[in-house]
């Protein structure tokens, strides 16, 4: 079975390997070439584009910052739903949530579509070892794909603790930060850097093409970072309040009632904090950014010195976006900008233009189609995204004239009742509110980003602060940008 599998390279084989359940062993038997590079595939839970290389003044991440600089960096890239499960699910299957059905962590898209080709699945049919470590589909042991990956799939091994302090050491959430003082490998990302760069070498001996995805754990709550990283970051840069600066003015709908931050120790279940506490976790934030960092730093140099940069193509993205009181609001789960903006920066061996930004708008859901084509490798039939192999080549260019973003209301495992659909334009974001029994619209939204009435920039951030949706002058743009949802959502749901 096993050898005529191998031979077969046909969309068509692929399916008789996947029927069989052989997929994994079903390899082309061929050697690595420069059409076939390898991929470093690293995810950082909650990361907003918090990175210098994104211009943000108070991140301290230089060795991103590095990679960046030999990279294209995604200035307006976007999760298609700003919460980890749904939002990774679309990436490694190349769907929307409304077509995976996975609109919570607790959702699986193989139940709702058991045949779907993953993109490391895909990957591994046409020979390519796949392997993941860290939390790359979801935290939970239970959710994890065995589908997707030939060489195993590590999401913890044994004493990778959340927390090191023994006043945080009962089951559950306890406190929502801590800074002791501990090597990088007291910490799971630490001795998951060690662990991936020790994979990197038994990889590199294989003979074949990889892809290896690594999944960090913060700068995720609870913000746990040796004290060396906080140390990087000075207290009085995190005492800034935005508590005066006006309510936006969005309707409840938009915003999410799962109170992550509040079910931590210490912390007020409404989110209502002090500035001291705010300081606190803002500067917490930046240090598990830092100590990331410093662990992409390690794996980076391992693919160095090992001289595999030379046929990786590196992939470094954020889950979704964050807000840290911004827009009078902790964590994600919404449309805002603050929640579904993430960080992408993609490196690919003597690419053109490195270091150079690009403007173009993307969506997470691209990666899939990006990957296969690097890897020329077809494509399965029904990716939702489009390839930015062309923005990888030329920084002007543009893939797409809008990214799609989604959010459920009230947000539980159970099939949505309402759902926040949102268009991102260069200009616009326009979101309405859906009751899914029999379509009325709840709610608009529309904010204008070259409009300082109806956005706000905050240390780098845009934060929509005015509804224009009802302004006279608004009411054109409203009809082109339902327009353009309505036809977005009528080829979704075909
Ligand atoms: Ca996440």
């Amino acid at each position: 079975m096993h050898k005529p599998c191998a031979l077969l390279k046909s969309q068509v084989s692929l399916s008789c390997c996947l029927l069989l359940g052989v997929a994994a062993a079903c390899h082309a038997a061929e050697s690595k070439s420069v059409d076939r590079p390898n991929f470093l595939f690293i995810c950082v839970d909650d990361l907003r584009p918090a990175l210098g290389c994104y211009g943000d003044p108070l991140a301290i991440t230089p060795n991103i910052d590095q990679l960046a600089k030999r990279s294209r960096i995604f200035n307006h890239a976007y999760a298609q739903q700003a919460v980890c499960g749904p939002s990774r699910t679309s990436v490694l299957t190349g769907l929307m949530p409304d077509e995976t059905e996975v609109w919570h962590n607790r959702n699986q898209f193989r139940q709702h579509r058991p045949n779907t080709i993953t993109m490391p699945q895909m990957l591994a049919s046409q020979g390519y070892h796949t392997m993941a470590l860290g939390k790359v589909f979801s935290g939970n042991q239970r959710e994890l794909d065995p589908l997707s990956w030939n060489r195993g799939e590590i999401l913890r091994e044994p004493h990778w603790n959340t927390y090191v302090t023994n006043h945080n050491q009962a089951a559950g959430k306890q406190a929502a930060f801590e800074m002791p003082d501990v090597s990088d490998a007291d910490y799971p990302d630490g001795k998951l850097a060690a662990l991936a760069i020790a994979k990197l070498n038994t990889l590199q001996n294989s003979g074949r093409p990889f892809f290896l995805a690594v999944g960090f754990f913060k700068p995720h709550l609870p913000f746990n970072a040796p004290k060396q990283y906080w140390d990087l970051h000075r207290d009085q840069d995190f005492h800034y309040s935005y508590k005066n600066s006006g309510s936006p003015d969005a309707p409840p709908i938009a915003y999410h009632s799962h109170r992550e931050l509040g079910g931590y120790r210490g912390i007020p279940s409404d989110e209502i904090l002090a500035d001291e506490m705010e300081a606190t976790l803002r500067r917490g934030y930046y240090a598990c950014v830092s100590y990331v960092d410093a662990q992409v730093g390690k794996l980076l140099q391992a693919l160095e010195q090992t001289g595999l940069d030379k046929s990786t193509v590196v992939i470094l993205w954020g889950d979704h976006g964050f807000s840290l009181g911004e827009g009078h609001r902790w964590c994600k789960g919404t449309n805002f900008e603050l929640d579904t903006r993430v960080p992408l920066i993609i490196h690919i061996p003597e690419m053109a233009a490195p270091g150079k930004s690009t403007n173009a708008l993307v969506g997470l859901v691209d990666l899939y189609p990006t990957v296969v084509a690097l890897a020329n490798i077809n494509p399965p039939s029904g990716l939702a995204g489009l390839p930015l192999t062309k923005v990888l080549r030329r920084p002007s260019a543009r893939v797409q004239q809008h990214v799609m973003s989604q959010f459920s209301r009230p947000w539980n495992s159970k099939s949505p009742e309402t759902m926040g659909y949102s268009v991102r334009t260069p200009t616009h974001r326009y979101t309405k509110w859906v009751d899914l029994k029999d379509g009325t619209v709840l709610q608009e939204e529309l904010y204008d980003y070259d409009n300082p009435d109806s956005i706000r920039h905050e240390h780098n951030y845009t934060i929509e602060y005015r509804n224009q949706i009802h302004s006279e002058e608004y009411q054109q743009a409203r009809r082109a940008m339902s327009r353009r949802l309505t036809h977005e959502l009528k080829a979704l749901h075909k």
